[in-house]
């Protein structure tokens, strides 16, 4: 299914008197207002393969019905989403559920819904079929330099094929660890992993990019191999110039304070970019915004601060992108809402008086840089992100627009209900 401009610029006319009251209110008070506009119009947020069937829990899963059953209904997926928003222009594979048969023609697909490649994904955590040796106690960590080889290999047939499709970084996240003390030599561990990853790194193009993401646990419940920031930092360093770290939201113990990381991360020119998602507990991966908004605001206003003071655009400088599951909601309405709730963010941070934050520092003045943080938080900045997608060609509700057309109800009449896909 492929949305007609018609059916957008038919669903913003009826918005447009609406949306132009809530917009002018709001513009009136925002010197930058044009320059913020430009830079969410700017703004793309990929959208992994992964995210768009229905996830499950460690008890169960509840399919939802059309899911895309191959790669070539995945990239539509994301055409859909990039239609309604324009801000969805770029989707992230992981291999090897979404191995392409043919890389020049799902370019050609993804280019037709104005979509690239992000981030290639290698998958050492779970064994494949047919496979020689198991990952069960770890890959590229491995006491057995059979298993870190085969793990190698994967992660190296991954960057071939994200180099065919015009992919420029590749993601590595371990599930590597242990979950009794006594099980694993931390140290063996570690130095195994880095040696791996050296070689994995030796295969990458020049203007390619290593992302090292980390996580505090799970589904090892001792000890992960690649815990934090820290340790993932010191791969990072260790590897080169090409090598950063990935900051995932759901990947911290509760409270870690991840605008604190962002910031120093950035500071060392190691940040590589985001998976964004949202929790209350552990790797909840919930909607972006849906459980800490303030906390999301809080990690952009890091963002724009860091990423200015180096230089660096905001829209292409670093790797944007989901991270979720959903076992509840429409995995494509899903996405829409925390598309939607990263530009809410993201423009919030956009309007922050740095100037007068920076005074408020100098002085010590608690209270001037809560309410000046606070000022841009509290502002409705619903009217502006919309204006940007308008602008864009976009629709000025998405997720309105999706439920108008029937979106799903015609996805599962060209798929069928059964169709389920691949991912966890
Ligand atoms: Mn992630």
């Amino acid at each position: 299914m492929r949305i007609d401009r018609k059916d957008i610029e038919e669903h913003n006319e009826g918005l447009r008197a609406k949306h132009e009251r809530a917009f002018n209110f709001i513009a009136e008070d925002i010197a930058n207002l044009e320059d913020v506009i430009a830079k969410l119009e700017k703004f793309q947020i990929a959208i992994p393969s992964w995210a768009l069937g229905t996830g499950g829990t460690r008890f169960g899963r509840f399919s939802g019905k059309g899911e895309p059953g191959n790669l070539e209904q995945k990239i539509e997926d994301v055409g859909l989403l990039h239609a309604l928003n324009q801000s969805s222009g770029a989707i992230s594979l992981h291999i090897p559920w979404d191995i392409p048969q043919d890389a020049e023609k799902i370019k050609e697909l993804a280019a037709s819904y104005g979509l690239a490649f992000d981030a290639v994904n290698s998958n050492t955590f779970q064994d494949q079929p047919g496979q020689e040796h198991s990952y069960k106690f770890g890959s590229l960590q491995h006491v057995d330099p059979k298993v870190r080889r085969q793990a190698i290999q994967h992660n190296i047939e991954v960057i071939k094929h994200g180099i065919a499709l015009g992919s420029k970084a590749l993601t590595v996240w371990l599930a590597d660890g242990s979950s009794f003390p006594g099980q694993l030599n931390f140290r063996e561990a570690f130095q195994n992993t880095l040696e791996s990853l050296k070689e994995i790194y030796a295969h990458l193009p020049e203007d390619w990019k290593l992302f090292v993401e980390y996580k505090a646990f799970e589904p090892n419940f001792y000890s992960t191999t690649i815990a934090d920031w820290g340790q993932s930092l010191l791969l990072a360093n260790k590897l080169g110039d090409k090598a950063y770290t990935l900051v995932d939201l759901g990947h911290h113990l509760p409270n870690a304070n991840i605008e604190q990381i962002v910031s120093l991360l950035l500071m060392e020119g190691k940040l590589a970019g985001f998976h964004f998602n949202d929790s209350k507990y552990a790797d909840d991966d919930l909607t972006a915004g849906s459980v800490k908004p303030y906390q999301l605001f809080l990690i952009f206003n890091e963002l724009v601060d860091g990423m200015d003071a180096r230089g660096i655009d905001h829209a292409t400088g670093l790797g944007w992108m989901i991270d979720a599951s959903h076992n509840l909601k429409d995995p494509l309405v899903d996405l829409l809402q925390s598309v939607d709730a990263i530009k809410i963010a993201y423009a919030q941070a956009l309007l922050v008086d740095r100037t007068a934050l920076k005074e408020a520092q100098q002085r010590n003045d608690v209270v001037a840089a809560q309410e000046i943080l606070q000022h841009a938080y509290r502002t409705d900045v619903r009217a502006i992100v919309a204006e940007a997608r308008l602008r864009r060609g976009a629709a000025l509700n998405p997720v309105a627009l999706f439920n108008e057309l029937d979106v799903r109800n015609k996805l599962v009449e060209e798929r069928g209900a059964q169709s389920v896909a691949t991912g966890l």
